[in-house]
């Protein structure tokens, strides 16, 4: 069986849209059709603000390389994490959102059970073989009222979604390319991470995994 044949009847398996919590579902595959525009979209972005490498307020170098578009960006830096108009590397604004990216997030956002999301800001995650992200709440935002809509391309990877305490046991969720994680309401706060990235070549993102994160950041 070829492996092509193999993910497919894998797929038929699993439903398409796997509720994960109140609030939070799991859209299988939902990102996939518009794949190749999406990242023609991070490959302009990253043209204009390069991917680069956070420091966190203590003082470690981010293992996930970073960008933003939008117009807010979220950073890091010694003196804490933030969201900034500009790009600190080049004093410039952040690179506009493209449209697709713009879309792809309502629409995402929507079939979560959310209507009328413009996010005003799209991290841009950069995950190469052994980056991982650990637990932790987006919180930077200010306030809680729309969704984070996550959009995984490339490299597979796991997804850890736990609850409002980093305490609560984290489910562990396989992301494939296209896969859009969406969580809000009363799910908004809750923990998340992403395990290790397993070595791999993806034939659109080569050996990486490419995560966008929408956010109402303003
Ligand atoms: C993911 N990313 O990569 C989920 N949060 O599947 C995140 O939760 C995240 O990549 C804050 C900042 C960057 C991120
Ligand atoms: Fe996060």
């Amino acid at each position: 069986m070829t492996p092509d044949l193999f993910d497919a009847l894998e797929d038929d398996a699993l439903p398409a849209t796997q509720p994960l919590a109140p609030g939070a579902v799991l859209l299988r595959r939902f990102a996939r059709p518009r794949d190749e525009v999406l990242l023609a979209g991070v490959a302009q972005v990253i043209a204009q603000a390069p991917l680069r490498h956070l420091v966190t307020p203590g003082g470690f170098r981010m293992s996930v390389a970073m960008s933003n578009c939008g117009g807010l960006g979220w950073v890091s830096d010694r003196s804490g994490y933030r969201y900034d108009a500009k790009d600190p590397e080049s004093g410039r604004p952040w690179p506009a959102m493209p449209a697709a990216f713009l879309d792809l997030a309502a629409t995402a956002a929507q079939a979560g059970g959310f209507e009328g999301f413009a996010p005003d800001a799209c991290l841009i995650n950069r995950y190469e073989p052994g980056t991982r992200l650990s637990l932790h709440q987006d919180r930077d935002e200010g306030h809680y009222d729309w969704p984070i809509v996550s959009v995984s391309m490339g490299l597979p990877a796991v997804f850890l979604f736990g609850g409002g305490r980093r305490s609560d046991k984290a489910q562990r969720i396989p992301l494939a390319h296209g896969d859009v994680v969406v969580w809000g309401g009363p799910s908004r706060l809750h923990y998340h991470g992403v395990l290790p990235v397993k070595e791999g070549v993806h034939p659109l993102t080569g050996p990486c995994r490419i995560n966008l994160t929408f956010r109402k950041a303003g």
